[in-house]
């Protein structure tokens, strides 16, 4: 999944897409070097951003969906309003991703489930203008777990199909840098919930806590586009431990992880 943000403050690659003919751009530039989903987004979700009213978000998403639907692109709304989803599923949007996992807007889950389309459910403290104060746990991976499967009993009862939903840790979401790596060694725990098991996205690309690992000898953590290598990495490591779905800003060497980890995958379930 490559991601276009269309915002002017996103903190991995804010104001680069900002304007609709670039994030139209980017999302063809995206699908041509190998993305599956292009996941375009109105509304930053960085520590501390502000919401921006719903029309702003409509403004900025809809060229950018309708355009690239248009184009044939498999488009993937990232959006935590139900009336952003349904603008963005009227144009043919084919995934719904909402970082609030449904309890932002009480209306998503029905939406979603009137449409019939695939559901990401990410794992969700809050609101991002005061997510570190929710960043508590004793046992992060559990207590993720049965969040989500709170989540998902809730938007299955709504009407959502279990077959169409994603699950996501939501990293960096209402957790502390130290937070997001025992989730991502538990991936196959974090899809297996209330007896079911279901697909697992992972959105690590650029985020902070890479950035923190990688910090110079003063402590200056890497900038956010200079942690693409490790972003490689945790993808071929998330793929290799059975993930669904790698979120990205950079699509060619996470296909090509992807790929690898594949091949890994089937060489070591094959008779040598
Ligand atoms: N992270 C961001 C935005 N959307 N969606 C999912 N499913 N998972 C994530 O981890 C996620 C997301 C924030 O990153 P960005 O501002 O670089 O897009």
């Amino acid at each position: 999944m490559g991601v276009v943000n269309v915002t002017p403050d996103s903190f991995s690659d804010g104001g680069r897409w900002f304007g609709a003919d670039a994030a139209i751009k980017h999302g063809l530039d995206l699908v041509a070097q190998g993305a599956d989903l292009v996941d375009v987004g109105g509304e930053s979700t960085r520590p501390g951003a502000q919401r921006v009213p719903e029309e702003e978000e409509l403004r900025r998403i809809g060229p950018v969906v309708t355009e690239l639907v248009g184009a044939g692109v498999p488009v993937s709304i990232d959006t935590m309003r139900a009336a952003v989803a349904e603008f963005a599923l009227d144009a043919g949007a084919v995934l719904v991703n909402d970082v609030s996992g449904g309890l932002a807007d009480p209306q998503m889950p029905r939406l979603v489930a009137a449409a019939g389309v695939s559901y990401v459910v990410v794992h969700w403290r809050g609101h991002s203008r005061d997510m570190y104060s929710r960043a508590v746990y004793a046992d992060v991976v559990s207590e993720v777990r049965d969040e989500l499967t709170i989540r998902v009993d809730a938007v299955v009862a709504a009407g959502v199909d279990p077959g169409r939903i994603v699950v996501d840790p939501g990293l960096g979401f209402g957790k502390r840098p130290d937070h997001n790596w025992p989730l991502l060694t538990h991936l196959g725990d974090l899809g297996r919930l209330g007896g079911r098991t279901f697909p697992v996205l992972v959105g690590a690309s650029r985020k902070r806590f890479l950035g923190l690992l990688l910090a110079g000898p003063d402590g200056t953590p890497r900038p956010f586009d200079s942690s693409d290598a490790a972003t490689v990495a945790i993808s071929a490591l998330a793929a290799t431990a059975g993930a669904w779905c790698v979120r990205v800003h950079q699509v060619p060497a996470n296909a090509d992880a992807v790929r690898v980890a594949a091949a890994w995958r089937d060489a070591s379930t094959s008779p040598a």
